[in-house]
C-alpha cells in the first residue's frame, strides 16, 4: 500500500485530518487498531466549542450536528450552598454544543467511506521506518502483517499511542503534570436536570452533570486517582451525587439505571517538539488535558486543521515552512487551554490541604462569578479561543 499520508489512529484528530486532507486533494489512509464498531460507540467527550462546530459547518461535517446538538447558551458554577450562572451569550456572543465524540467519529467515518476514504479497522501500527524521505508504517490486521509507504505519518493515536515511541530516545520531550485525584463518570437513563451544565465545588469533591441527550445524563465524580470502580456500586453513587449536587436553590438530580461508568486518572501533558523527521503528532498523543475545561476534543481538532494546513501548503507549493513551524504554530493555543484547563481544575476539586486553600478557591469561585471581567474571561476560554483563519 501507498499513500501521501500514513494516519495512524481514527480519533477526532486522524479523522478530521483525513477529512481535511481530502478537501485539499491530498490522500491518506486512516489505520485504526480497533473495529469500526468499538470507536463508534467509546464515551468520551461532550462539549464542542464555537469554533469547532465552526469547522465542522464549514467542512460539511455538521448536518447531523444541527439536528441533534444541544445549543447552550451558559453553564451553572455552584458552591457555597448557591448556584451562579455563567452566560456565555451575553459575555461573549458566542455558545457551546453538546455533541458526544462517538457521534462526531460516526458522521466522519461515514463521511470518509461515502467519499471512497480509506480506513483499514481492527489494524494496529506497531513499528515505523522514520529515517527516510518516504516513511514506512508496519501493521497487523488478524495476526498478518503488512505495511504502508507514505511522504509523511500523522501520529494521531491518542493518549496511549506508541507513535512517540518510534523517534529514538530524547528526541521527544514530555513537560507533565499528575493530579491526586480522578473522575468516575457515569451514563444513566435519566433526564438531565438543568438544561444546561452543572460545575460543582462541594467540601466532599468536585461533582459535573452533563447529558447526552433530553433523556441521558451524564455525571461525574472527583475520587481518588487509583480508585477501584468496584468500591463504587450503583446506590453509593447515587448517594455521592445527591450529596455534592444538593444546594438551597436545587431540585434533585433525577435517577435512572446506570448503563456505563468508568474511572479516569487526570493529567496535563505536553510533548516537544510535536515533531520527529516526516512525522506529526495531533491530538490525545501530542498532549493531555485534565477534563474539567471540556477541550481536549478541540484541541484536537485544532491540531488537525494546523496540520492539514501545513500538509496541503506542502503538496500545492512545494512549502516546507509551514510544516517546520507545525510544532510552534500549535504551541501557543495548545499552552493557554493547558493553563485554563489547570486553572479549572485547581479551583474546582478537593484538595488535601488545609483550611486556607479552600477559602481561597471559594474567594476565587465567587469573584469569577461576580466580577464581569472574571466571567468574562472564564466565558471566553470556556467557548474557546477562535482559530486565526480556516484555510477552507
Ligand atoms: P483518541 O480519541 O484517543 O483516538 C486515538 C485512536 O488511535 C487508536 N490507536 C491506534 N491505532 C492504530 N495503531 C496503534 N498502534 C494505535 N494506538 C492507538 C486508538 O484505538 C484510538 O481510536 O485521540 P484523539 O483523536 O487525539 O482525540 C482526543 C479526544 O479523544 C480526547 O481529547 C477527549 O475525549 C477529551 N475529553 C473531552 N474533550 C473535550 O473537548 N470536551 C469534553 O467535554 C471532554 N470530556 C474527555 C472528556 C476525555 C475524557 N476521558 C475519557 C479522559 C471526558 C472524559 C471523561
Ligand atoms: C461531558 O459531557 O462528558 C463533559 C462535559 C464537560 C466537561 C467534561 C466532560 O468539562
Amino acid at each position: 500500500m501507498d499513500t501521501q499520508v500514513a494516519i495512524v489512529g481514527a480519533g477526532p484528530a486522524g479523522l478530521v485530518l483525513s477529512h481535511l486532507l481530502h478537501l485539499q486533494g491530498v490522500s491518506s489512509i486512516v489505520i485504526e487498531a480497533r473495529s469500526r464498531d468499538y470507536v463508534e460507540n467509546r464515551l468520551r467527550a461532550g462539549v464542542l466549542e464555537h469554533a469547532t462546530v465552526d469547522l465542522f459547518r464549514k467542512a460539511g461535517l455538521a448536518e447531523r450536528m444541527e439536528r441533534e446538538g444541544l445549543l447552550h447558551e451558559g453553564v451553572n458554577f455552584r458552591f457555597a450552598d448557591k448556584t451562579h450562572r455563567i452566560d456565555f451569550r451575553r459575555l461573549t456572543g458566542r455558545a457551546v454544543m453538546i455533541y458526544p465524540q462517538q457521534d462526531i467519529v460516526k458522521d466522519v467515518i461515514a463521511k470518509r467511506l461515502e467519499e471512497r476514504g480509506e480506513v483499514l479497522f481492527d489494524s494496529e501500527v506497531f513499528r515505523a521506518e522514520l529515517e527516510t524521505d518516504r516513511p514506512r508504517v508496519h501493521i497487523r490486521k488478524d495476526g498478518e502483517k503488512d505495511h504502508i509507504d507514505c511522504d509523511f505519518i500523522a501520529a494521531c493515536d491518542g493518549a496511549h499511542g506508541r507513535c512517540r515511541s518510534f523517534a529514538p530516545a530524547g528526541a521527544l520531550q514530555i513537560l507533565e503534570r499528575h493530579y491526586p485525584f480522578g473522575w468516575l463518570g457515569v451514563l444513566a437513563k435519566a433526564p438531565p436536570v438543568s438544561h444546561e451544565l452543572i460545575y460543582v465545588s462541594h467540601e466532599r469533591g468536585f461533582a459535573l452533570a452533563s447529558m447526552r441527550s433530553p433523556e441521558i445524563s451524564r455525571l461525574y465524580l472527583q475520587v481518588p486517582a487509583h480508585e477501584d470502580i468496584g468500591l463504587w456500586s450503583d446506590n453509593r453513587i447515587w448517594e455521592e451525587l445527591h450529596k455534592r449536587f444538593s444546594s438551597s436553590d436545587s431540585t434533585p438530580l433525577n435517577e435512572g439505571p446506570i448503563v456505563q461508568k468508568n474511572i479516569t486518572a487526570l493529567r496535563s501533558a505536553v510533548t516537544k517538539p510535536m515533531q520527529y523527521k516526516r512525522m506529526f503528532l495531533a491530538g490525545d498523543a501530542a498532549h493531555i488535558v485534565p477534563p474539567t475545561g471540556a477541550k481536549g476534543l478541540n484541541l484536537a481538532v485544532f491540531d488537525a486543521v494546523m496540520l492539514a494546513r501545513a500538509l496541503s501548503l506542502f503538496y500545492a507549493e512545494r512549502e516546507e515552512a509551514a510544516l517546520k513551524n507545525y510544532s510552534k504554530a500549535c504551541a501557543p493555543r495548545i499552552w493557554k487551554v493547558q493553563y485554563f484547563s489547570w486553572w479549572m481544575t485547581s479551583m474546582f476539586h478537593r484538595l488535601e490541604s488545609d483550611e486556607f486553600d479552600r477559602n481561597r478557591q471559594l474567594a476565587e469561585l465567587d469573584t469569577i462569578v461576580h466580577s464581569q471581567a472574571g466571567a468574562k474571561y472564564l466565558a471566553e476560554n470556556y467557548v474557546g479561543l477562535p482559530f486565526e483563519d480556516f484555510f477552507i
